[in-house]
């Protein structure tokens, strides 16, 4: 095939023109990756909440019109001046967030949130020079979390992209790059939850379910899986959860059942939806002393959470993380590898593949509640 390298690429994409309005599959144009970037072609990507949340306008991430789309694998098309840790035909994840490698958290062993994550408000939608890289009828498209991946190519800073093994296949790992691992490191890296412990998981959709598998992987004993959807209780079993809870059956609030249920409190809960007061109810349901509780959903922007804070002068640890505090150059290979070894399931999240153009379809059934991961191909059966 002809090289497309140092030139311009028409391809598909899915354009987000306006908050809510309906996403339209049009032809765009790639530029190629100045230096320090990768031009990368997407083979599967997945939607995640957030992806919903930008396109409704209720996160800081999203300026339109815009090429949402953050949870993705996909083959090096061509790379910039300067990049060296990959070239073309190499499979990569691009991930939202950066690890630059360079900064005091990517030099410290136990944070992940690099500076470079920190985009001020006038600076969102653009690649690091204030530019953006695609085009559509003559308008320029904006980034989302620096990776739009709900396009054919794509074009990434260096510090966003990280090198995965070739016998992965890509329509199965690609949702490491955000939900699975965003949920599976909560009870890994931050709440380093011990064996035998008691956990709480609020929320069973792809966040909650990793998390589900990080306290399993933990050696926690009890696992508490908590969903309005009775219909999760299948899949929540199959990775971990020894106690589903619909709260929806209940008489009283969940944190009091869940107190009630444990003698006191779990040793730690996971919030995986983003929601206000199921973040307070996550907080209150583990123990006073020494329990502690993770926010791992993202709640839209400026909402609070109000409590009494006696609920912390016992030593409650009340923390949250994104991305499962893993550090995505450094650990992502990994978790790939994990996959390969059958250590971790990813196959059970995916309950259906469908193409680019049914992303609308795809975003409906993922608000009711009928999917848990949607994975999505631009060439049927994930062609490369
Ligand atoms: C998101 C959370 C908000 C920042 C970008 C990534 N995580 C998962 O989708
Ligand atoms: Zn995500």
């Amino acid at each position: 095939m002809a090289t497309t390298k140092g030139q311009v690429i028409r391809c598909k994409a899915v354009v987000a023109w306006e908050k809510e309005q309906p996403l339209s599959i049009e032809e765009i144009e790639v530029e190629a990756p100045k230096a320090h970037e990768v031009r990368i072609k997407i083979i599967a990507t997945g939607v995640c909440h957030t992806d919903i949340s930008g396109w409704k306008g209720i996160l800081p991430y999203t300026r339109f019109p815009a090429v949402l789309g953050h949870e993705a694998a996909g083959i090096v098309e061509s790379v910039g001046t300067g990049v060296t840790f990959c070239k073309e035909g190499d499979h990569v994840m691009p991930i939202f967030l950066p690890q630059c490698q360079k900064c005091q958290v990517c030099k410290s062993p136990d944070k992940n949130i690099c500076d470079k994550f920190m985009v001020p408000p006038e600076k969102v939608g653009f690649m690091s020079d204030g530019t953006t890289r695609m085009t559509c009828k003559g308008k320029k498209l904006h980034h989302f979390l620096g990776t739009s991946t709900y396009s054919e190519y794509t074009v990434v800073d260096e510090s966003q992209v990280v090198k995965i093994n070739k016998d992965a296949p890509l329509d199965k790992v690609c949702i490491l790059s955000c939900g699975v691992s965003t949920g599976y490191g909560a009870p890994i890296k931050i709440a380093k939850e011990k064996p035998g412990s008691t956990c709480a998981v609020f929320g069973l959709g792809t966040v909650g379910l990793g998390a589900v598998m990080g306290c399993r992987a933990q050696g926690a004993k009890r696992i508490f899986g908590i969903d309005i959807n009775n219909d999760k209780k299948e899949i929540a079993k199959t990775l971990g959860v020894t106690d589903f809870i619909n709260p929806k059956e209940l008489g009283k609030p969940i944190h009091e059942v869940l107190i009630a249920e444990t003698n006191g409190g779990c040793d730690s809960t996971y919030e995986c939806i983003g929601n206000p007061d199921l973040i307070k109810s996550a907080l209150y349901a583990c123990k006073p002393v020494g329990g502690q509780s993770i926010v791992v959903g993202v709640p839209a922007q400026g909402k609070t959470v109000t409590f009494d804070p006696y609920n912390l002068l016992y030593g409650r640890v009340w923390t949250g993380e994104f991305y499962g505090g893993f550090k995505p150059k450094d650990d992502l290979p990994g978790l790939v590898e994990d996959y390969m070894k059958k250590k971790i399931m990813l196959d059970e999240f995916i309950t259906s593949t469908m193409a680019i153009e049914d992303i609308g379809k795809s975003i409906e059934l993922v608000l009711q509640g009928k999917a848990t991961k949607i994975v999505l191909y631009f060439k049927p059966n994930f062609v490369i």
